[in-house]
C-alpha cells in the first residue's frame, strides 16, 4: 500500500536518507526543513528518480504558527499522513553545565522537544480521526545515557524518550503505533552543527572507527514501518559495532 510519509528535517542527514528510502519503495512524501533551496532540490531529485509525489514544506519546527500553517495547508490526500517521522533536531555546543551557552540550550529544547511536540500535536489528531498511523520519534543514545558535557542535549533526548512512551499510551486506543529510534554516532551534518561549522573538530568525532551512516538509520526507520499491523517496535537502539555505550568506542 502506498503511504504518505511526513519527515521533518529532510534537507540533510537522516531525514534526507529516510525520504530517499521511502521514495525508493514507492511512497509519497511530505518533507520539511528550513533551507528552501536544499529542500526543493531533495524534492525534485526524488520526484524525477523514483516517480513519487513529494510535497516540500519549508518551515521552522520551533515556530508554532509556522507548524500550524504548514499542517493546516494540507488538503485532500496530503492530509492523510500515515507516518510522521519527527526527525528534525540538533545538538549545539559541548560545554560543562556552568559554562553552557543559553542560546544553545534554547535552540536544542525548542527544536528537539517543543518542535517534536508541535508536530505531534498537529498531526496526531488527523491520525486519531482516521484510526491509523505511525509516529516515529528520533531519539538518541544521548536519551538513554547521560555523558560528560552532554547535559542539555541529553536532557532534550531523555525528554523524547519519555514523551514517546507517554504518547504510545495516549494513542493506544486509537490504533496508532509509536516508535522511538535511538541511534549512536552517525556521520551526518550533526557534529558540524554542534561545533558551529568547525569541520576539523566535527571530522575528529568519527576518526578511528566506522560510524553509522544516514542510510543505516534510514533502513531501520523504514523497517519498523514494514511490520504487520499487530506488531510495533516500541524502542530501537542502534549503534556502530565499534560503539558500546555513549562513551565507549573501539578506535584504531
Ligand atoms: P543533520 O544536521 O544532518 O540534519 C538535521 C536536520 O534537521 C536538517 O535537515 C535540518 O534542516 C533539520 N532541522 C534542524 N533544525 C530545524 C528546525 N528548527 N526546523 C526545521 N528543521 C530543522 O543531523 P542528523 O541527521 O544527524 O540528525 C537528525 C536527528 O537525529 C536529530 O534529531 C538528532 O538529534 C538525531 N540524532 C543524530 C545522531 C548523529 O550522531 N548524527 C545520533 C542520534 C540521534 P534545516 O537546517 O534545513 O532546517
Ligand atoms: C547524537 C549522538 O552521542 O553525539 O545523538 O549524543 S551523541
Amino acid at each position: 500500500m502506498k503511504k504518505t510519509v511526513l519527515i521533518t528535517g529532510a534537507t540533510a542527514g537522516f531525514g534526507k536518507a529516510i525520504a530517499r528510502k521511502f521514495a525508493e519503495n514507492g511512497h509519497n512524501l511530505i518533507i520539511t526543513g528550513r533551507r528552501k533551496v536544499l529542500l526543493d532540490d531533495v524534492a525534485k531529485n526524488l520526484i524525477t528518480t523514483f516517480n513519487v509525489e513529494v510535497l516540500p514544506l519549508c518551515f521552522d519546527v520551533r515556530k508554532l504558527t509556522e507548524v500550524e500553517a504548514a499542517i493546516n495547508s494540507l488538503s485532500g490526500r496530503w492530509r492523510n499522513v500515515d507516518v510522521l517521522v519527527n526527525n528534525a533536531g540538533l545538538a549545539a555546543g559541548l560545554h560543562p553545565i556552568h559554562e553552557g551557552v543559553i542560546d544553545d540550550w534554547e535552540r536544542m529544547i525548542d527544536t528537539n522537544v517543543k518542535g517534536l511536540l508541535y508536530m505531534t500535536r498537529m498531526v496526531a489528531p488527523i491520525m486519531v480521526a482516521r484510526k491509523q498511523g505511525h509516529i516515529i520519534n528520533m531519539g538518541s543514545v544521548a536519551g538513554k545515557e547521560a555523558y560528560p558535557l552532554g547535559n542539555v542535549y541529553c536532557g532534550s533526548k531523555y525528554a523524547v524518550d519519555g514523551i514517546t512512551k507517554s504518547t504510545r499510551i495516549d494513542l493506544l486506543s486509537h490504533n496508532i503505533k509509536v516508535t522511538q529510534i535511538a541511534p549512536g554516532a552517525a556521520d551526518t551534518e550533526f557534529s558540524l552543527v554542534r561545533f558551529k561549522g568547525d569541520k576539523d573538530r566535527a571530522d575528529n568525532v568519527y576518526k578511528g572507527f566506522t560510524p553509522l551512516s544516514a542510510e543505516d538509520v534510514a533502513d531501520v526507520v523504514f523497517y519498523v514501518t514494514t511490520l504487520p499491523a499487530h506488531v510495533n517496535i516500541n524502542d530501537l537502539v542502534l549503534m556502530p559495532t565499534a560503539q558500546a555505550s555513549a562513551v565507549n568506542f573501539y578506535k584504531v
